[in-house]
């Protein structure tokens, strides 16, 4: 039996076949946020996919590529600098380990706080004012593109209070996180078919995620529950909205958290910047009664945003974390 060894730089992270022309995606709903249809085709997406892709959100390109320029920048660091700014637990700079269960990745990030629109000041990382104001340019306008799409689909949703979502995650002591990842390229695995995880498959606990990323692919998401992967390709001008767990609970399940990953290019960096948006960590998590049908039963068991995000911190990434919560 030959058994293969990881080449040591890549030792500890999992390997992943690399993705070829015929794995690219060509289906993401696109929705035009400033088009009068953005209601009915956010729903529509998150429906079909968990997953869209946002343009005409009004976010400048400078502000997207200012932060961009000032991440590149923090990451082209030496080591021992970057690593003055971890670790990344609770906040901060972290490399290679997520979470606190043993998962590894081909990345560096920053995970970072945030308080109503800009970063935590309980957060001195990153600690240089342009890049720090960098990000609270973007953070700023990243969060209200977040409430513009929660509002739409609240609308689209046939919600009689248009910020039922939106207030969630934008209202006094909502749980809001942002995370800039840097995947480097891996060149050692170049022509061997394969790829390393940058971030392993798993689905994101918070309402709805924002991302942006350079023009670098590496994002897959799953179709059919897992059965396929596909890659995203990628558009650094427009915002990808993905699903989280707990909108999958409010909507009961009519909408699903979508599993994504990221696998590292062989030649290329990869930025991405991810606003997440929870809600406040007593905001209770269930089916909205407006949105069952008479009769139909939630099909979770009630929990808060702080008892799911306590409980998804001792899980490893690929876990179903709703799987403990289902009622049947
Ligand atoms: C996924 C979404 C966000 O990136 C994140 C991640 C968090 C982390 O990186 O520390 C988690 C992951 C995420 C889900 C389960 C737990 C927690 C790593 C992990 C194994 C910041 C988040 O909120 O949940």
């Amino acid at each position: 039996m030959v058994v293969l060894a990881n080449p040591p730089v890549v030792d500890q992270i999992p390997l992943l076949r690399s993705p070829g022309p015929r794995d690219t995606f060509s289906g993401v709903p696109v929705v035009d946020l400033s088009s009068p249809g953005a209601a009915r085709a956010i729903v529509d997406a998150c429906e079909r996919f968990g997953f869209f892709k946002v343009v005409n959100h009004g976010v400048p390109a400078a502000t997207m590529g200012r932060a961009e320029s000032e991440a590149v920048r923090f990451f082209a660091q030496a080591q021992a600098d970057k690593d003055r700014a971890g670790p990344a637990y609770p906040f901060g700079y972290g490399s290679k380990r997520i979470g606190l269960n043993g998962d590894m990745g081909w990345l560096e990030y920053l995970l970072l706080a945030v308080d109503s629109a800009s970063l935590s000041d309980a957060c001195p990382v990153p600690s240089t004012a342009a890049f720090r104001s960098a990000l609270n340019e973007y953070v700023a306008a990243v969060r209200k593109v977040a409430v513009r799409v929660l509002e739409a689909m609240a609308e689209g949703l046939g919600i009689a209070d248009a910020d039922a979502l939106s207030s969630m995650v934008a209202g006094a002591g909502s749980d809001q996180v942002f995370r800039v990842n840097h995947y480097p390229p891996c060149p050692a695995l170049q022509g061997l078919g394969c790829s390393a995880t940058g971030f392993g498959e798993h689905t994101d606990p918070q309402l709805i995620s924002v991302l942006r990323s350079n023009g670098t692919s590496g994002l897959q998401i799953a179709l059919r529950d897992g059965a396929q992967w596909v890659s995203v390709p990628s558009d650094r001008d427009a915002f990808f909205v993905n699903v989280g767990d707990s909108l999958q609970v409010l909507t009961n399940g009519r909408f699903k958290s979508v599993k994504h990953r990221v696998v590292t290019n062989s030649l290329r960096s990869r930025v991405s910047f991810i606003y997440f948006a929870g809600p406040p960590l007593e905001q209770r998590i269930v089916a909205l009664p407006e949105l069952l049908a008479e009769g139909e039963e939630s099909l979770y068991k009630e929990f808060t945003w702080g008892g799911y995000k306590k409980a998804a911190y001792n899980t490893r990434l690929g876990d179903n974390r709703l799987a403990q919560f289902e009622k049947h």
